[in-house]
């Protein structure tokens, strides 16, 4: 955890979002600036700040991130939809607690 995150505040409910999926290790809540008309996230509860920071341990958490975008993409009704993980800065990251795009449903900006 960290006090000063706003995906750690979410995680714990004392920031609110539109969550519609959580366990014990990952939560999805649709993006508050959506570029998509279908526009979510995919987050860990674990607070770990970019793709560039995970290790081998974090390999089943990362796999079951991407097969958790194709199963709530298929639920949102989308049949094509795209993934994108930005990593740093320079890579276009805002919110640095790792999390995963999904976006559909309508052009992607
Ligand atoms: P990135 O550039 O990959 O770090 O994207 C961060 C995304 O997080 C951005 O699309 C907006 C979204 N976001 C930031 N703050 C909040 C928030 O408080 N609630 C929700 N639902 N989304 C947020």
């Amino acid at each position: 955890m960290s006090a000063e995150c706003i995906f750690c505040k979410i995680a714990t409910d004392a920031v609110p979002a539109k969550k519609f999926y959580e366990d014990d290790e990952v939560m999805a809540f649709h993006d508050i600036r959506p570029l998509a008309r279908v526009h979510f996230l995919i987050v860990p509860k674990q607070h770990i700040e970019t793709l560039k920071d995970c290790q081998t341990e974090h390999q089943a958490l990362l796999g079951k991130m991407l097969l958790l975008a194709a199963q709530l993409a298929s639920e949102q009704g989308l049949v094509g939809y795209k993934t994108q993980i930005n990593v740093g800065r320079e890579g276009g990251q805002e919110v640095f607690h790792l999390h995963l795009h999904v976006f559909g449903g309508g052009p992607v900006v």
